[in-house]
Formats: structure tokens, sequence, C-alpha cells
């Protein structure tokens, strides 16, 4: 195995970690000696070892000599574990091989540069490409604090989330839906508007086996959600928080016996302030969120600029008519002020088509 595999392997290891470690990154590390890998390990879960730890403590011989291949720039500092730079140094490792660059700024090169002071060869930006993808959303979240935001829709070929009729189950076919349900696990937290939640009374879950649920994020400027609603009688399996300017606590109350979380957001608009809500939620270390429409609320989003990608997955159907489309709101008055997404990734997903990308403008 050359270089550039002994980092593809730690990136796959990375993946192990998917959904697990928020707010930390997903980071995977193997350690070769003499042409033999000897140890390797991930970062498994938020609050637990690191992956650098994790290779060093699975290390079948003494790493004296060894090379370590990370993804991620090591750390230096304390925080819920011991920084990985003093278990590198302690172990006699002599060469490091770094993927990402580590943009918390208590590391942020600071974890290379100890290793250099300390005769450690280090190697920097070996597949970093790879290597970020695998942390966008903490890249994002370490420099902001706070969550990165993904707006997720479905629509058919003519651009409608819904009939006119208002049903919308279902647009794409059954493997784009797995695929909504992988981001589910992957990101921390998945946001609807109220609207949403009186029209289609989603469960707002992760369906995958050995899957976890995202907290569910209802914006609530009025506090309409019902307490029959599903969000709010299933809270023994998926957490619930609703953003609400309503600020009686009498009001509050029922929902908050029904074990969800109200969160009083002040209101702009004559909607919650979305920017005062991801300032709290970045608070509470949600790094990532899902926003599954309606297009009020993406509307809204976009607005405040709160929006960092777009995943629109498009169905080979027409529906017609006045259905919905997964962006309302007024909308902007001339193409020239368009919110502008960068070169989209196109995936085929069965018959159905992905189309991500990043905000660059809005
Ligand atoms: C590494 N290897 O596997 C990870 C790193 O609170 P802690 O102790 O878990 O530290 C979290 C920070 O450490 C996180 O913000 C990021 O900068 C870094 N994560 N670093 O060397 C790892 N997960
Ligand atoms: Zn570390």
């Amino acid at each position: 195995m050359d270089e550039i595999a002994y980092m593809y392997h730690a990136i796959q290891l990375a993946r192990k970690g998917c959904g697990w470690v928020n707010p930390n990154p997903m980071v995977g590390a193997v350690i070769v000696k003499d042409g033999k890998i000897i140890g390797q390990g991930y970062h498994k879960k938020y609050g637990e070892l690191h992956a650098e730890r994790n290779a060093l403590e699975n290390c079948q011989t003494p790493a004296i000599g060894a090379t370590l291949y990370v993804t991620l720039e090591p750390c230096c500092h304390h925080g819920r574990t011991p920084p990985c730079t003093e278990a590198i140094i302690e172990s006699g490792i002599s060469r490091v091989v770094v993927g990402s660059y580590d943009p918390n700024p208590l590391v942020a090169g600071k974890g290379i540069g100890i290793l250099r002071s300390h005769g450690i060869e280090v190697m920097e930006n070996v597949v970093r490409d790879e290597c970020d993808k695998l942390n966008k959303s903490f890249f994002h979240y370490i420099q902001n604090r706070t969550p990165y935001v993904v707006m997720k829709y479905a629509m058919t070929m003519d651009g409608k989330i819904a009939t006119h009729t208002g049903r919308s189950q279902w647009i794409t076919g059954s493997t784009a839906r797995q695929r909504v349900h992988e981001d589910r696990h992957r990101y921390s937290a998945i946001m609807v508007g109220v609207g949403t939640i009186l029209e289609d009374d989603p469960m707002l879950n992760c369906r995958l086996e050995n899957g976890r649920n995202p907290l569910r994020i209802i914006c609530d400027t009025s506090l309409r959600t019902p307490l029959q609603a599903k969000v709010v009688t299933t809270t023994d399996t998926a957490s619930t928080l609703i953003a609400t300017a309503m600020t009686d606590t009498n009001r509050h109350q029922p929902y908050l016996d029904a074990g969800c979380e109200i969160m009083v957001i002040p209101q702009k608009d004559n909607h919650i302030d979305l920017n005062s809500l991801m300032q709290r939620l970045g608070e509470k270390q949600i790094d990532s969120l899902l926003l599954e429409g309606g297009g009020t609320l993406n509307w809204s989003a976009l607005q405040s600029c709160i929006v960092n990608k777009v995943q629109a997955y498009v169905a080979p159907k027409l529906f017609g008519g006045s259905g919905k489309t997964p962006v309302e709101g007024l909308g902007v008055d001339h193409p020239e002020r368009a919110f502008l997404l960068s070169k989209p990734i196109i995936t085929q997903i069965d018959e159905d088509i992905l189309l991500e990308s990043e905000v660059i403008w809005c």
C-alpha cells in the first residue's frame, strides 16, 4: 500500500463515526511500520477517545519509528480528552501524515507545530479534499458556532413539492428516501415549520436500523403545534424542541408536560428570528441541521442567510396545477437578485436525481 492508500483507509475508518461524533469531526488514523499496518482507529463517539489514541491503543507492536496517517490535524488542547499530540510524542512515532487542517481555534496549525518542534516529520494536505469532505459541517460549526444548514426537498420535474390537493407522499422513489434517512442520521437536528406539522403530521425520525434520531425542531411563532401531533406524542423516542415567540409560560406547560423543550426566540417580521435561533442552537452544540421545509420557512431561511447547502431531489414526474414549490414567500423580483448556488454535484439515485450545491451568495 502507498501513502495515498493508507490515507484512504483512514478515511474509511473515519466514516464509521458518522452521526455519533457530532459536534466533533469524523477522524480516522492508521499506524504503519515497516510497510505493515500495526494499529488503526477512529473517533467513535462524542466525548470518547480521539482517532489517534484509539489507533495507538490498538497497536500490536510498539509504534517507535512508525508513521501515523490521520485524516485531521492532531489536537493539542485539553478538551474532553487529553491532547493527541502528547500521545503521539510519547509513542515514539517519527512521521505524521495529515489530511485536513483543524480550524478549531484551539488547534489551527498548533498541533502540527508541536509535533514538528519535537522533531517529528509532518507531511500535510495528503488527500486533503477527500478528508475535508468528511467534515464540512464541523468546519462551519467550529468557526461560526452555528449549525451547518442543509435545505433539503424533493420535487417533481415541474418543480412541485405537493399536488394541488396538498398530497406529497411520495415524490421520489424508495432509494432516494433511504438516502434522506442517512442524512437524518448524519445531521444533529431536523427543522420544519409548523405548517408542515399541521399539513403532514410527520414523525421526522431516522428510520434506519441502528440509526440515530435527530433533534426535531419546530419553528412555531405563535405555538400552533397540536398537542396530538406525532412530534409531541413521541418524545420518548426522539427529542423535540419548539422554537416560539410566545413568552406566556402557561401556554408552554402542556408541551413541557409532553416532554418537549421550548425555546423562546425574539420575533422579526412576524416570524421567529432565525439568526437568533441558529445562535441558540449553536450554544446547544447543534452543529448541523437538515431543513425539511416547507416553502415559507425555506424562504425565511434564505432571507436570513442561514442556508449553507441545498439538496434538491428531482423525480421524473409532473404534477401541474397550483401545488406548492420548495421555496415560497415573496421571491426575488429580478433574476439578478437570485440566491446563487455553486455548480451542482449530480447523483443519479435509481430513477431520481440528487442535485447538491453550496450557497455562494445570499
Ligand atoms: C483529533 N482527533 O479524533 C478528533 C479531534 O472535546 P474533545 O476532547 O473531544 O475535543 C474536540 C476537538 O478536538 C474538536 O473540536 C476538534 O478540534 C478535535 N477533534 N482531533 O486529533 C480526533 N475528533
Ligand atoms: Zn485529539
